[in-house]
């Protein structure tokens, strides 16, 4: 029996701009796109605690989270310095375990099978991470132990903020059991419409459905969608996490300010990051758009998608909108688009790539 453990950054974004700003601390937190005043486009990409409670959360519009607390405290996003505290964090995980995961800018699983004595022990295990994270960096973070990396993660989710949640083998099932179709891992919305739709409530509901009828409905991930349910997930702990973000980028040979070849060229470079994303198994949350000027002027802007996806309608969509918001009339020299805060799933696990 293996025993994995997933570790969870808590509010990371805002968690990095307290350490920074320490005047900010148990004040609403929210870092995003420019609130503007209530007219602001974009979303959040963090709020602490104490902005959630007032119902703010990731993927949220963020004229919406200004609606709702005008006052809070609005932040931009510094992906750089959050990379770069990041770095530090993994550093330290790594060092518990040879096997390790990253597998987005905050949250990482070990493989601690062998490392640890019992659950027991497990449980103090975590306990030293955790220590040394805050001792050594300032930050919180949240640890979910189980006997797979599906269980360790939802651990994680029930641990926050700054716990630790073991759950046994035998503990699993009933675990999931009362929870909500949509806390499954890997049910994205539209999922979860459907399954809502046949009738599903619970968490239970899956796990004691015929996997037949599932996968009728589902495909091939329909039976995915009856193990997870039944606790049960096999895939391995893949140590080697290189992979930060993909992008394409395409110098023309003549500078241009037409339109047309610029769509086409950030077309042609969305299907091939779409593909190296699938070839490699990630999903991202964030695409990049780089312009580069007959000048030399860089224009460097990103935007941060409130789903994961590994499409590339989704990165050809969003470099368009990026794209939309800067100046057409100067002549472009090159282009190039990235895909960024990227997520590992075993095969696909978001339903909504079945329907
Ligand atoms: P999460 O770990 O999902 O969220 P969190 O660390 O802010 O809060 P917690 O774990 O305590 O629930 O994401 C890590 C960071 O990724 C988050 O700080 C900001 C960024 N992010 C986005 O930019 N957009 C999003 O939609 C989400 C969910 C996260
Ligand atoms: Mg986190």
């Amino acid at each position: 029996m293996r025993t994995i453990m997933l570790i969870d950054m808590d509010s990371f974004f805002v968690a990095c701009e307290e350490l920074r700003k320490p005047e900010i601390r148990g004040k609403p937190v929210v870092v995003g796109a420019d609130p503007k005043g209530g007219s602001g486009r974009g979303v959040v990409s963090t709020a602490n605690y104490e902005a959630r409670r007032y119902g703010i959360k990731s993927g949220m519009p963020i004229s919406t989270a200004y609606r709702i607390k005008k006052d809070a405290i609005f932040l931009p996003v510094d992906e750089p310095y959050y990379e770069s505290i990041s770095r530090r964090v993994m550093a330290i995980i790594r060092g518990f375990s040879e096997k390790f995961e990253q597998v987005s800018i905050d949250e990482a699983y070990i493989d601690v099978t062998g490392v640890v004595k019992d659950y027991e022990d497990a449980v103090a295990y975590a306990a030293s991470i955790k220590e040394k994270i805050l001792a050594e960096t300032g930050l919180k973070c949240s640890v979910g132990i189980g006997p797979n990396k599906l269980i360790a993660k939802m651990a994680c989710e029930a641990a926050k903020p700054n716990g630790i949640r073991l759950v046994k083998e035998d503990e699993a099932k009933q675990f999931l059991a009362d929870m909500p179709i949509e806390k499954l891992y890997g049910v994205g919305r539209k999922g979860a419409e459907k399954l809502r739709a046949m009738g599903f409530k619970k968490i239970a509901d899956i796990a004691n459905a015929n996997p037949v009828m599932l996968f009728e409905n589902f495909g091939a991930y329909g039976i995915e969608l009856s193990r997870s349910a039944n606790g049960i997930d096999e895939s391995e702990v893949i140590s080697d996490y290189t992979v930060k973000s993909i992008g394409r980028e395409l110098t023309f040979d003549v500078d241009t300010v037409d339109m047309l070849t610029i769509r086409n060229a950030l077309k042609k470079m969305s299907e091939e990051v779409a593909e190296e994303l699938k070839r490699q198994g990630f999903s991202f949350k964030r695409v990049t758009l780089k312009i580069r000027y007959s000048n030399f002027d860089e224009h460097l802007k990103s935007k941060t998608i409130s789903y994961i996806s590994n499409s590339a309608e989704t990165i050809y969509s969003t470099a368009i909108s990026i794209y939309s918001g800067l100046p057409h009339e100067k002549l472009v020299r090159k282009i190039g688009v990235r895909v960024s805060s990227l997520e590992k799933y075993k095969g696909q696990r978001k339903i909504r790539d079945y329907l």
